[in-house]
């Protein structure tokens, strides 16, 4: 796999004023947006459909389809709401991405939002991040400053206004359709769907709601063509993708590459596992998508070779750990994660977490009752498909994945706690 022609969005992150107007217009900034203004809003969506971009923010749903399923103008207004509630365990790519170039994603909205004829447009981020929604707030009105945004932009008579909205630290918020509640100043719990947003979203308008990275990836498909996007990656998994690597590895922290990389590959670029360890698993796109073991380092990381072999690419979140790791304890604590951030909308979530959580508890000091396996397996396969929304289907991943590989583990739990198996001179995380 040739990385080659990537850095895109990492490009500049190094340097010492990276975040900066004056920086991004150095690195082409915003000649994107000039080129966009010129060229008809529908023309823009064919390229984004063309590219073959895919949504980065986990279910890889190709966003000009989605920009496309808006229905013909009717006079009222119509929204594009960012993503940026990142909270997935493991998921940490919006965020730096946010921090060290926001005006990829500002440029992005600008272009996304002429587009789809939109006049006022959101950034939804995650309430904890105040670092984050300081830089944002100050990359909009530098745009503002120059132009770019605000009234008749660049003499060209759009109008495009960007709220940025920090939320109050909930992973619920990150569904689409519990952030728009949210948003609304409501309790953000999921809404049935259909309607989906593109046809009932913001205060019940037709709404574009797209991840950080998909937004920030239109400027550089406008500047250099959908073919130069579509050439990268695979057939049906165009482009590239921030790689983010954390856990046992020498570098961790986000390797662009191209859709199609392998682990193998990242962990090279990453300096190796830490210690000369072994890889033990790992997970391909956060702690919602199935884990994978050693078996699957040379699986190509696009979605649909991840999918084949029984998980998710996801947002990318690689977590690694090594065999000095015990997966009952690593799942345990996703496990409390899922239990506590139910929204408690529906029974099979709400419930199911928390009755997930008592056992793994259990199997994670040594007290596993007999049938606590099957019980997991019987309470997993319960949630999946029958929770309101992907909430709870996440929530099963990372234990039907482990028990799957790692059984004689869970087994262990009947009589000897984690700590036992994995003494400290030999766990490194945790
Ligand atoms: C119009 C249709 N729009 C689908 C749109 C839909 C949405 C997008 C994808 O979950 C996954 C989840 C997490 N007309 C449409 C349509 N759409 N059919 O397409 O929809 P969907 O339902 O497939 O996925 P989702 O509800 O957006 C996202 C997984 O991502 N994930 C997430 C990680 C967490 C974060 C975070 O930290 N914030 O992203 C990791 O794997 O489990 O499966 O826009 O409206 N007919």
């Amino acid at each position: 796999m040739s990385t080659q022609l990537t850095p895109i969005l990492t490009k500049f992150w190094d340097h010492p004023q990276s975040w900066t107007l004056a920086t991004y217009e150095d690195n082409e900034g915003y000649q994107a947006l000039r080129q966009a203004l010129e060229t008809p809003a529908a023309d823009l969506v064919q390229a984004a459909k063309d590219s073959g971009l895919r949504g980065r923010g986990g279910a890889g749903f190709p966003t000009g389809m989605k920009w496309g399923f808006l229905p013909p103008p009717d006079g009222g207004p119509r929204y594009l709401v960012v993503n940026a509630d990142e909270s997935e365990p493991g998921t940490c790519k919006d965020i730096p991405l946010l921090m060290a170039a926001p005006h990829f994603l500002v440029e992005g909205m600008i272009i996304t939002s002429y587009a789809i004829g939109c006049n006022h447009a959101f950034i939804y981020l995650r309430g904890e991040v105040v670092h984050v929604y300081r830089r944002l707030l100050r990359a909009v009105e530098e745009a503002y400053a120059a132009g770019y945004l605000g009234k008749n932009i660049l003499g060209t008579g759009f109008d495009l206004d960007i709220t940025v909205h920090a939320g109050a630290g909930a992973y619920i918020c990150g569904e689409e359709t519990a952030l728009l509640d949210s948003l609304e100043g409501r309790r953000g719990q999921p809404r049935l769907k259909p309607p989906f947003p593109a046809v009932a979203g913001l205060y019940a308008r037709p709404t574009v709601v797209n991840n950080v990275e998909s937004i920030a990836s239109i400027p550089p498909i406008v500047l250099h063509g959908p073919e130069w996007f579509a050439d990268m990656g695979t057939e049906k998994s165009t482009g590239f993708g921030i790689f983010s690597l954390s856990g046992h590895v020498n570098r961790p922290g986000q390797y662009e590459a191209p859709l199609g990389i392998t682990l193998r590959e990242l962990i090279d670029m990453a300096g190796g596992m830490r210690n000369g360890h072994a890889l033990k698993f790992w997970t391909p796109g956060g702690s919602s998508t199935p884990l994978f073991t050693d078996a699957h380092l040379d699986v190509p990381l696009d979605f649909e070779s991840v999918a084949k072999e029984g998980s998710m690419l996801g947002t990318r979140a690689l977590q690694i750990f090594d065999e000095t790791t015990s997966v009952v304890h690593a799942v345990a604590r996703w496990t409390d994660f899922y239990a506590h951030e139910s929204c408690g909308k529906c029974t099979p979530c709400r419930e199911g977490t928390y009755w997930l959580k008592q056992i793994m508890h259990r199997l994670e000091e040594g007290k596993g009752l007999p049938g606590d396996i099957e019980k997991l397996d019987d309470i997993c396969d319960n949630i999946l498909g029958r929770a309101f929304c992907a909430l709870g289907d996440g929530a099963t991943s990372p234990i039907t994945s482990a028990i799957k590989y790692f059984r004689e583990e869970f087994e262990a739990g009947m009589h000897t706690p984690w700590y036992e198996l994995f003494p400290p001179e030999r766990s490194t995380l945790f």
